[in-house]
């Protein structure tokens, strides 16, 4: 047995039941191969084994009284996962199906895509199985305020930097801060995606957005093709996939499907995102709505429908294993070249095989959706130098760093020899730095 895959049989044995990051590990280290054969050196110095383990994990109870006054517990989590380049850095996703698994996957991808943005942040992520959805403004500050009083003692400007993810936006984050602030006295940039009146960065809402399409354009680029006339399909109608859908409309393409939880809404005429925005941003409502409110557009109940459609691109922007082989194969047989991952592994392995096999043009989530934790890096550098940095500074920032990221995956992948596999790419670049820190921090 190779040393890589006596680390992930190691892996799978001592972290039962948990298949997201049996997945998430065994999509990285079969790439991580070739590097490993280059460098016999890691295995002596047990440089996977110790990359594959969490520094720290914290698991905590969160009791909240809702409006009735019964008292609720959820289970909190921090995954502290690697801090060799930086202070971890990672969001916090709260939804009904959080567990263990999927806090250490979205952490275990969070080492590599944090060290691709090129800026000096470690890998963590947490959140809870709490459901913000349904909830009044009342209990999310109450669940939040009692999430922060256990997690407070554990991150720091300097040490962890939470952010957020599914389920935690501007609000949450504004609660978050609000008490971490209220304990510790400290005003400091302990969280980002904060509001922009207490310190937060312009562009931190589009950011993942935004850099999603920026990737993908520069892929368009050096094609000698672009966005325009593009026909576009978006799982998701979040934070990520609005403004995923607001930049690649600018670019010229035509956004013609969104989803949530509940179904999907298909528009010819290109999705109208102002209804969209208010619907989500402005309401919390359902994406059902749409179909009610725009005329010729059409609601179907149930997600996986929307991977039927015919696009030249599609960007998942919603969760983990969203598409599946069948999805990949019927989006391949519609004739999709590009697929970029907004949301974290919302690709199964299989699906992926699929896409890399049939010549799609396949740039991975820790690739692609590193656009949002880049300007979060950026949130943290304006507010230790207590600076404010305008719009087209930080979006020209964003912009940079997600065509270098584009550069640097093509690069490492043609050096291995792989040229055009951006997932073997994406996780040999990201690996390097991080392997280079731990070999010269000694055995930490
Ligand atoms: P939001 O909470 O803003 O939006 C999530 C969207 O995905 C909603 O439309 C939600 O539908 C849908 N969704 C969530 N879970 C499921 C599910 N199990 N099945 C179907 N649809 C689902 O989150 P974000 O937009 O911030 O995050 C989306 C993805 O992007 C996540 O994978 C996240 O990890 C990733 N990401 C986010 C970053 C950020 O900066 N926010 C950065 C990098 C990656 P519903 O409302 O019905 O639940
Ligand atoms: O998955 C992710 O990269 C995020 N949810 C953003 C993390 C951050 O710290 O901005």
């Amino acid at each position: 047995m190779s040393y890589v895959e006596q680390v992930l049989a190691n892996l799978k044995k001592n972290n039962p039941n948990e298949p997201e990051f049996h997945q998430a590990a065994t999509e990285i280290l079969t790439t991580l191969a070739p590097v490993v054969e280059a460098h016999p050196e890691y295995e002596k110095a047990g440089l996977l084994e110790r990359f594959v383990e969490p520094e720290r994990v914290i698991m905590f109870r969160v009791p909240w009284v809702d409006d009735s006054g019964k008292v609720r517990v959820n289970k909190g989590y921090r995954v502290q996962f690697n801090s060799a380049i930086g202070p971890y850095k990672g969001g916090l996703r709260f939804h009904p199906s959080v567990n263990l698994s999927i806090i250490k996957f979205l952490g275990l991808e969070q080492i590599l895509k944090n060290s691709l943005t090129g800026l000096p942040i470690g890998g963590g992520k947490g959140g809870s199985d709490f459901d913000p959805k349904g909830k009044s403004d009342r209990e999310v500050m109450a669940f939040c305020q009692s999430f922060m009083t256990e997690l407070y003692r554990h991150i720091g400007p300097d040490t962890d930097v939470p952010a957020g993810d599914i389920g935690v936006g501007g609000r949450e984050i504004g609660f978050l801060f609000g008490q971490y602030k209220r304990i510790r006295d400290e005003h400091v940039g302990v969280l980002t995606g904060r509001g922009l009146s207490y310190g937060g960065s312009l562009v931190r809402t589009e950011a993942t957005g935004y850099g999603l399409v920026y990737i993908t354009e520069e892929a368009l680029k050096v094609r000698g093709d672009s966005f325009k006339g593009k026909t576009v399909v978006i799982s998701g109608s979040g934070n990520v996939a609005i403004y995923a859908c607001q930049k690649a409309q600018s670019l010229g393409a035509k956004v013609v499907a969104l989803y949530d939880s509940n179904g999907y809404i298909y528009d010819a005429e290109g999705i109208k995102l102002d209804v969209v925005k208010d619907i989500k941003e402005v309401k919390r409502g359902r994406i059902k709505e749409y179909a009610e409110r725009v005329k010729g557009a059409k609601y179907v109940e149930g997600c996986k429908g929307i991977w039927t459609i015919p696009c030249d691109i599609a960007l998942p922007c919603a969760t983990q294993n969203e598409i599946d082989k069948q999805s990949a194969e019927i989006l391949v047989k519609n004739g999709v070249k590009y697929v970029a991952e907004g949301a974290n592994m919302p690709s199964t392995l299989e699906a992926i095989e699929v896409f890399q096999k049939n010549g799609v043009v396949f740039l991975p989530a820790k690739a692609a959706n590193a656009g949002g934790v880049a300007t979060s890096a950026l949130e943290m550098a304006q507010s230790s130098g207590r600076m404010f940095w305008s719009f087209e500074e930080v979006d020209a920032k964003l912009k940079n760093i997600m065509v270098n990221i584009y550069h640097n995956i093509e690069n490492a992948a043609k050096d291995y020899g792989y040229e055009g596999n951006y997932v073997m790419g994406a996780n040999i670049a990201g690996f390097i730095k991080v392997a280079d820190a731990m070999m010269a921090h000694g055995v930490v």
